[in-house]
């Protein structure tokens, strides 16, 4: 071989046997597309925390049928274009198994097609807006959707507040404080609470007076928000310096310690629901919690214990499955061996439920859970009693 040829194929020789090193033939790969940099990190960055955790715990007791499992982790910067590449880079070029997420739903309507057409599982630990599973059989979620939290937490601060007529305001141009406040409106309407004003912002707005002011003036109890968690802090903020002191309800853009960061103590009695609580002490959620402290040096939120939760959900399909080793019958074979799953994790027992019928459409799969209600005091999120 000529010098000038060895030079050339060098590169390509370090590039193989670096990848070599990195996934040895028996390795696992689920790809995980999150959020990690953007208005959506805080959400991200716990997810992958939690992943990685519950990923290094499944190795450490040997893997998953002799298999390491190996997290092949990418930024999707919750933005849908983003997503897009993310799926098919992991998809189709370091040939995932599956994919955890994207961050938002509004990402997931986006990228989630994609992995539905390559008959590859799109697992969304975050996703709560309606129709995520309607999109197809490859799409599952362990995320409790916002139809089956929110009637539930509405209930709630309507008791715990006396509350007798509350205001809305929403983000109308992302998928999931859209369709929150679909669900609210629909909530709200049943359990015969009237609304005094509806008010609506867009993704990026960070000045929300002109929508407060209305608010104020039609004079509600408590304030309803479907919102992500800066926008919702940063509308509970400007709220206070209006001098309004209503307490706000909330999707689960709120559930993010984000919420304490930004708004600080005006955070306080916010209500929202989540599966999860800190404060919920079965073996599996302490194990969760002091794993997480111990691995990351802060507490645990419930984008993370849904992330832990997912991963062990897809370790306990993997072991009914034997691995063929080609890929497109193993992606399929992990598909048909996730409905039947159930697993007792941070989030309590978890099980799934085939997604309502969509006509002359295959559907996926979401979560069969109980929603828990949480209220914001001095920087924590506390069990509603
Ligand atoms: N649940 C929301 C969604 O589906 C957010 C996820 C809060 C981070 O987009």
């Amino acid at each position: 071989m000529q010098f000038k040829t060895i030079l050339k194929t060098l590169p390509l020789l370090m590039l193989a046997s670096g990848l070599a090193s990195a996934a040895h033939a028996a390795d696992v790969k689920l790809g995980l597309a999150a959020a990690l940099t953007g208005p959506a990190a805080k959400y991200g960055v716990a997810i992958k925390n939690g992943f990685s955790l519950a990923a290094d715990e499944v190795n450490a007791a040997g893997g998953v049928n002799g298999n390491k499992l190996l997290l092949v982790i990418e930024d999707e910067q919750g933005k849908k274009e983003e997503a897009i590449n993310v799926f098919k880079k992991l998809i189709f070029k370091d040939k995932a198994l599956l994919v955890f997420g994207p961050t938002l739903s509004n990402s997931a309507f986006a990228a989630d097609p994609i992995a539905n057409a390559a008959k590859v599982v799109a697992f969304g630990t975050s996703n709560t807006a309606d129709g995520i599973t309607a999109m197809g059989p490859f799409t599952f979620r362990n995320s409790v959707m916002e139809a089956d939290v929110l009637p539930v937490t509405t209930r709630a601060a309507v008791k715990h507040f006396g509350i007798k007529k509350v205001a809305i305001i929403y983000g109308n141009d992302d998928a999931f404080t859209k369709s929150g406040y679909d669900v609210f409106k629909g909530t709200l309407a049943d359990q015969k609470i009237p609304v005094t004003t509806t008010e609506a912002y867009a993704k990026g707005d960070v000045d929300f007076k002109a929508q407060l002011t209305k608010i104020k003036a039609s004079n509600p109890d408590a304030i309803v928000c479907s919102c992500l968690t800066e926008e919702a802090a940063n509308i509970i903020l400007q709220t206070r310096a209006l001098g309004m002191k209503q307490p706000f309800i909330g999707g689960n853009g709120l559930n993010s310690p984000k919420l304490f960061d930004i708004a600080k103590g005006a955070g306080d009695d916010t209500i929202m629901g989540s599966p999860w609580s800190s404060e919920n002490l079965t073996p599996a959620n302490k194990a969760f919690i002091a794993a997480y402290k111990a691995k990351f040096g802060s507490d645990p939120d419930q984008f993370a214990a849904q992330a832990y939760d997912a991963l062990h959900v897809v370790a306990a399909a993997l072991k009914k499955i034997k691995l063929s080793g080609a890929l497109d019958k193993d992606r399929i074979a992990l598909q048909q061996a996730l409905p039947a799953v159930t697993i007792d994790g941070a989030t309590g027992k978890f099980a799934f439920r085939k997604a309502p019928p969509v006509t002359g459409k295959e559907v996926g799969y979401d979560a069969q859970q109980e929603a828990i209600v949480n209220i914001a005091k001095g920087g924590k999120f506390i069990l509603l009693k």
